[in-house]
C-alpha cells in the first residue's frame, strides 16, 4: 500500500468534492431542467470518502463493479464527467450512447465494468471477473461494491462462498448506509438476525470480514488497501463493511406518465419522523469534515480548498450545459444493441 502524502490526501479531497457537486447537479437537473433525467436515479452523497478511499488503493490494471448508486466511481476513475452527465441525461454524446443511463454507467477502458439495477446483480458478475483475473495472473484485483440489502440476496451467499474456496483476487465492499428503500437495516429479518456489525457475515465463508467508519477516507484507504493487499498476493478475499450515510432519498420520484420529479424528503424525517437522525448525519458530512481535517492539519489551506470547490462546480457546470446541449439518440438506432 503507498503512503498517503499530503499530494495525495489534497488529491482525495479534490475526487470527493468532485463527486458531490456532480451529484448536486444531477439532483438540480430535476427542478432546472425538468423532464430531461427519465426514469430512476440514485444517489451516494455521504459516500463520497469511501468510495474515494476504496478507489486510492487500485492499480491501473484493477477492476471494480458497483449497484445503480454509480455516479462517483468512474468520476475517481477519470472518466469524462461530460459524457456522463450526458449519459445520465441520455443523450447521444453519453458514456454510452444514452443507452445506459444513470443506473448503466461503464466505462471498460478504465476497469469500471459496469453496474446493475437488479439489487446483488454484480457480485456474482465481479466474481467472475476476479477468476478472470486470477487466470490471467497479471496480479488484477476486483473491487465489487453493494449495499447492505445485497447482502440477503442469494447472489452474495454464493459469490463469497466460491471466491473464498478459490482464493479469488477480490475485495467485497458493503457499503452500509442504514436503510434499503425505506426499510432501517434493524428491522430487516436476516441482517437483524445477523446482528452488528454486519461483517459477522464474512465468517460464513470463512474470510476476514472487517468494518470501517465509511466517512474518514484515510481509514477507509487503510482497510481496504490491507484487503487488496491480501488479494494481490493470493490469499483470497476480504468483506469490508463501510458505514455510511445516504444524505439524499433513496431515488427520485417518478409519478407515471408525467416527468420524473425531484428527491423526496430523506426517509428518517418523511418515513420515520426523526429529523435529529437525519441533523446529526449532516453534521458528520463527510466532505466538509475532511476539508476541515486537511486545513486544521495544515495539508491544505481554506483558499485552496474553496479554489478545488470552485473548480469542482466549474467541472460539473460545463457537464450540465454538455448535456443539456447534445442531441438525442437516434430514434431508428433504439433497437441496435438488441440481441435476442
Ligand atoms: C433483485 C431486486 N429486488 C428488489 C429490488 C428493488 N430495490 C431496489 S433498491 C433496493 C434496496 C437495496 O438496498 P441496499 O442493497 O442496501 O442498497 P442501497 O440502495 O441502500 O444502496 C431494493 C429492494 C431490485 N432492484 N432488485
Amino acid at each position: 500500500m503507498k503512503e498517503l502524502d499530503n499530494d495525495r490526501l489534497v488529491w482525495m479531497f479534490t475526487q470527493m468534492a468532485r463527486i458531490r457537486e456532480f451529484e448536486e447537479r444531477v439532483k438540480g437537473t430535476f427542478e432546472e431542467h425538468p423532464g430531461v433525467i427519465r426514469g430512476h436515479t440514485h444517489l451516494a452523497d455521504g459516500a463520497e470518502a469511501s468510495i474515494v478511499g476504496s478507489l486510492a488503493t487500485m492499480e491501473p490494471n484493477d477492476q471494480l463493479m458497483t449497484t445503480y448508486r454509480c455516479h462517483g466511481y468512474p468520476i475517481v476513475l477519470g472518466t469524462d464527467t461530460k459524457a456522463m452527465m450526458a449519459e445520465i441525461y441520455g443523450k447521444k454524446t453519453g458514456l454510452c450512447g444514452g443507452y445506459g443511463g444513470s443506473m448503466h454507467l461503464t466505462d471498460v477502458e478504465r476497469g469500471f465494468l459496469g453496474t446493475s439495477g437488479i439489487v446483488a446483480q454484480g457480485i456474482p458478475q465481479a466474481t467472475g471477473a476476479a477468476y478472470a483475473a486470477q487466470i490471467r495472473k497479471q496480479g488484477q484485483v476486483v473491487l465489487c461494491f453493494f449495499g447492505d440489502g445485497a447482502s440477503k440476496q442469494g447472489a452474495f451467499s454464493e459469490s463469497l462462498n466460491v471466491a473464498s474456496l478459490w482464493k479469488l483476487p477480490i475485495v467485497f465492499i458493503m457499503e452500509n448506509n442504514n436503510y434499503n428503500v425505506v426499510t432501517r437495516s434493524e428491522q430487516e429479518d436476516a441482517n437483524a438476525a445477523a446482528g452488528e456489525p454486519l461483517a459477522v457475515k464474512a465468517k460464513a465463508f470463512s474470510m476476514p470480514g472487517v468494518t470501517v467508519d465509511g466517512g474518514d477516507p484515510v481509514a477507509v484507504y487503510e482497510t481496504v488497501g490491507a484487503a487488496v493487499d491480501r488479494a494481490r498476493s493470493g490469499e483470497g478475499p476480504t468483506l469490508v463493511e463501510s458505514k455510511v450515510y445516504r444524505l439524499s432519498a433513496h431515488g427520485n420520484i417518478i409519478v407515471p406518465p408525467g416527468i420524473p420529479l425531484h428527491f423526496p424528503e430523506h426517509e428518517a424525517i418523511e418515513v420515520f419522523g426523526n429529523p435529529e437522525e437525519y441533523e446529526a448525519a449532516k453534521r458528520g458530512d463527510p466532505v466538509p469534515r475532511f476539508r476541515g481535517k486537511l486545513v486544521q492539519d495544515g495539508v491544505m489551506s481554506a483558499e485552496q480548498a474553496d479554489e478545488i470547490m470552485q473548480s469542482a462546480k466549474d467541472e460539473m457546470q460545463a457537464a450540465v450545459d454538455f448535456g443539456i446541449e447534445s442531441p438525442l439518440p437516434e430514434p431508428a438506432e433504439a433497437t441496435k444493441y438488441v440481441y435476442a
